[in-house]
């Protein structure tokens, strides 16, 4: 039997089959992933092949191919990866610019990881029914003139907007739509408001960032009653970059890769090579400060921690 795991704690795995009976899997030997070293071999969003035994539960036997998945790469010494979920049609990343404040740095290196994954993303400024009247709208407005510039969509919502309800519904309709970004900033209020069917757990404001406890402490997928489905995530509050070569990190920001054959010299790493093309877009204002900031910090190999 086929399956999609929709949720994975620890040993047992949550899988749906058919898309309406779930079954609870556990993993018959070992699986070996090529390429990936992960803490956990099979995520949410895989499809596998599994049997049911004679007390109900089931054993995978494989897992198919992945599409794409994300990987969020611990920073601690033990260097473990972790996959976040596999097979997803795109993500929304879910930004607030205030309680709690999400930072251009966090922003570039999950856009850059879903850049590297082919997984598309739009970016979600969630909770502007708190803003609506003060500096902080401003500065949404300003985030969202640099995204939109370089190709990602971008929408200010709020939970308790019919319209923004409406418009997530739109976006999400049909499709394997992951839901990321820092702890407390709506994701599962968001999902619950998009299905009144779900009924997911939801974080007192001030306890979801003053003390950074994650009200959503697994990735679980849940089937959209209008169609499609949709993975809430525990928030995401470190996330270390899987690795890559110094040289292909330009190529995953949109408007670098643009213009970087352009530079005089074609390994140009783009930070203080002569005739840099890259460099002269910074200076004319082309290419966003922040953005060529977040490029520098990830060239030196800074690993960024969400203030929580
Ligand atoms: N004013 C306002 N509050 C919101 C909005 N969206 C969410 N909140 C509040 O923000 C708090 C955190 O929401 P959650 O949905 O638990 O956040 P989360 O992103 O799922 O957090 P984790 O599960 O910890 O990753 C709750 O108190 C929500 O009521 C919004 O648009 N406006
Ligand atoms: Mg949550
Ligand atoms: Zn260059």
């Amino acid at each position: 039997m086929k399956g999609v795991v929709i949720k994975s704690t620890g040993s047992w795995y949550t899988v749906l089959l058919n898309g309406k009976t779930i079954v609870d899997c556990r993993i018959k030997g070992l699986f070996r992933i090529k390429e990936i070293k992960s803490t956990n071999p099979i995520a949410v969003g895989d499809w596998v092949d599994f049997e049911i035994e004679e007390d109900g539960r089931g054993v995978i036997h494989s897992i198919d191919e992945r599409k794409n998945y994300i990987i969020r790469k611990s920073i601690n010494l033990s260097k473990q990866s972790h996959i976040i979920a596999a097979n997803m049609d795109q993500a929304l990343l879910i930004v607030t610019l205030a309680m709690p404040r999400t930072s251009t740095g966090f922003i570039d290196r999950f856009l850059l990881t879903a850049e590297a994954y082919h997984i598309p993303v739009s970016i979600i400024f969630n909770k502007i029914d708190l803003f609506e009247e003060d500096d902080v709208m401003k500065d949404v407005d300003d985030f969202i003139s640099v995204y939109e510039r370089i190709g990602y969509k971008c929408y200010k919502v709020s939970a308790i907007d019919n319209r923004s309800c409406d418009l997530l519904m739109s976006l999400t309709k049909d499709k394997t739509t992951l839901f990321s970004g820092h702890s407390g900033v709506g994701k599962s209020t968001l999902i619950n408001r998009m299905d009144a069917n779900l009924d997911l757990k939801v974080g007192a404001i001030s306890e979801a960032h003053s003390k950074g406890k994650h009200t959503t402490t697994f990735a679980e997928m849940h089937q959209l009653s209008y169609g499609g489905y949709i993975i809430d995530t525990p928030g995401i509050k470190e996330l270390g970059l899987v690795d890559m070569e110094k040289e292909e990190i330009s190529a995953y920001f949109p408007e670098m890769r643009a213009i970087r054959h352009q530079c005089k010299f074609n390994n140009c790493l783009h930070l203080n090579e002569p005739k840099c093309a890259v460099i002269a877009a910074v200076e004319k204002g082309d290419i966003a400060a922040s953005r060529y900031n977040s490029y520098l910090g990830i060239m030196n190999g800074e690993e960024l921690i969400a203030p929580l």
